[in-house]
């Protein structure tokens, strides 16, 4: 049986609608999901919403709804947002879930048998919008729009003091411990410079911390304490074990949480903290097994501006798909953003982007070449396949990108390194096209045009293969138009020649091809 491999994306609040935000972490964790599948792993991904805390609470109720209506009607909107993205979750967790409670009870029940919770009086600072306790060091003196002199938390978000009695994790306890987990497992927190502010911070001493509350009942009941609901990162934490089936053993949680599994979180930047000393801590404490690596992504900024409601420029990530395509945008998102930092976004930069990499370069290169096989060759493949030195040299180069620089920058979450990898290959492949020119060999020497089609045919299905995880609809499209089966498109297969030979043999002819990626215009207004 294959490796397990489980990957998890945040969950978000459905507060509103999702934002490019999402769409962004859940289309560069689909295609890790993907490239992983494609080698061979046995692949968990699993997504969802949070659907507990103050924040959900008081939406809800600015709306006049209840707090489970909202959660219902948005929680919605963030599924449809992955399905209409092609993101291939195989759970979708909501926190309202009961089996979710259930899971979230068992994690609290074994960290109170270690020992590790206790009955206090909370008194400080609160975040409502970062659902986050602050230390009064921490916060930034600003001042609001009337001039007056606010606090706010290090993300720039309004706290509240908060006095009510709390049970509370001995989190203190866990310093040592996790100053330990950082250095023997560089791994366990990247990219590096998010370790090293982890680390700062941890060394700074940690205080015990606040789980539960009582001035509100939207969340999880506390085992024993009815009057208590469970801080929401406590709850929100714990959903990556409850789409596994946590806390029984013979389920899914068996198989791909466990001591030597490979278990991969994908955040953004403003949640490290939380997954990487608390989430931690919560594990030791319950005696689970920890996850193998925390990957906080960066955040994408409108035109280099921070997304805000009041700036008015939250974009909706399914008006971007449906202006430009679901591929182009996961394209777009994947090799212009370095995957661990910041990135900006524009409709003008998408068009320009995918215009200049997918339809003039990969999509060119393909429509030409199918359409000289169809016209040239009755969309037949040369039973009779010999390689001069440069289809050689051009066949190596695209095996070395596929089955080398490709999976080894992804291995290592350099997304957009591995396409920029897949795209000096495509770029390879135009540059051999123009060169050996086969439209001019059609009346000097067709069987040397045939010999160079036959190449690119080849170089085209490697390529094709190699891109699945980016753009996945395409890609299909492009192997489904080239005959390549189904089952024959594993990254195993880049490596097996055979598939040439059965196409051969099976008599085999290309159909009229169809470009996979229209020219985009630019948006009107656009400069
Ligand atoms: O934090 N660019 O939910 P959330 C990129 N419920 N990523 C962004 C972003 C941006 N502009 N804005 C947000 C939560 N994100 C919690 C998570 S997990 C147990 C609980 C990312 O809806 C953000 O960093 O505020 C997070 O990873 C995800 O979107 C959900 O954010």
């Amino acid at each position: 049986m294959s490796e397990p491999f489980y990957i998890t994306t945040a969950i978000s609040y459905p507060n509103g609608a999702p934002h490019i935000g999402h769409a962004y972490e859940a289309i560069a964790t689909d295609a890790i999901a993907r490239f992983q599948r494609l080698t061979g792993r046995d692949v968990r991904f699993q997504t969802g919403t949070d659907e507990h805390g103050l924040k959900m609470a008081q939406k809800a109720a600015e709306q006049g709804i209840t707090p489970r209506a909202l959660a219902d009607e948005m929680s919605q909107l963030f599924r449809d947002m992955c399905d209409a993205l092609n993101v291939s979750y195989d759970v979708f967790q909501r926190t309202t879930d009961e089996a979710h409670h259930t899971a979230s009870q068992a994690i609290w029940k074994a960290m109170e048998a270690n020992g590790d919770l206790y009955l206090d009086r909370y008194e400080g600072w609160y975040s409502v919008r970062d659902e986050a306790y602050y230390d009064e060091s921490e916060l930034i003196d600003a001042e609001d729009s009337e001039g007056e002199k606010v606090r706010l938390s290090p993300q720039g978000t309004p706290v509240e003091w908060t006095a009510e009695e709390s049970w509370f994790f001995r989190l203190s306890k866990y310093q040592q411990p996790l100053l330990d987990l950082y250095r023997d497992h560089p791994e366990f927190l990247q990219p590096d410079n998010r370790r090293n502010e982890m680390i700062r911070f941890v060394e700074g001493g940690l205080r015990d911390l606040s789980i539960s509350r009582t001035s509100f009942d939207w969340g999880v009941k506390v085992p024993g304490s009815d009057d208590h609901v469970m801080y929401v990162w406590v709850d929100a934490l714990t959903n990556y074990l409850t789409g596994l089936g946590y806390p029984k053993t013979d389920s899914d949680f068996g198989r791909y949480w466990t001591l030597d599994a490979d278990i991969l979180h994908i955040i953004g930047k403003d949640i490290v903290r939380f997954h990487t000393v608390y989430w931690p801590a919560f594990l030791m404490s319950a005696g689970l097994p920890l996850p193998k690596q925390v990957f906080g992504h960066g955040f994408l900024l409108n035109r280099g501006e921070k997304m805000s409601k009041s700036v008015g420029n939250v974009v909706d990530p399914m008006a971007l798909a449906k202006g430009f395509g679901v591929d182009q945008l996961r394209y777009f998102l994947l090799a212009d953003v370095v995957f661990g930092k910041d990135g900006s976004y524009s409709a003008e930069a998408i068009v320009t982007k995918t215009n200049a990499d997918l339809a003039n370069s990969f999509g060119n290169l393909a429509q030409r070449t199918l359409s000289m096989i169809f016209k040239n060759m009755d969309g037949r493949l040369a039973d009779n396949y010999q390689a001069e030195a440069a289809d050689k040299d051009l066949l190596d180069l695209v095996a070395k990108t596929t089955r080398e620089e490709f999976p080894q920058a992804f291995n290592t979450l350099n997304l957009s390194g591995a396409i920029e990898a897949w795209r000096r290959a495509v770029f390879a492949c135009n540059q051999y096209v123009d060169e050996q020119a086969p439209w001019a060999l059609k009346k000097t020497d067709p069987q040397r045009m045939a010999m160079v089609l036959m190449t690119l045919f080849q170089a085209i299905r490697d390529l094709a293969i190699c891109i699945q995880p980016i753009v996945p609809e395409a890609a299909n499209q492009l192997l489904d138009q080239m005959g390549i089966d189904a089952d024959q498109r594993s990254y195993a297969e880049l490596a097996n020649n055979e598939w040439y030979q059965q196409l051969v043999m099976r008599d085999w002819a290309l159909e009229k091809p169809m470009p996979i990626f229209p020219r985009l215009e630019m948006p009107e207004g656009a400069s």
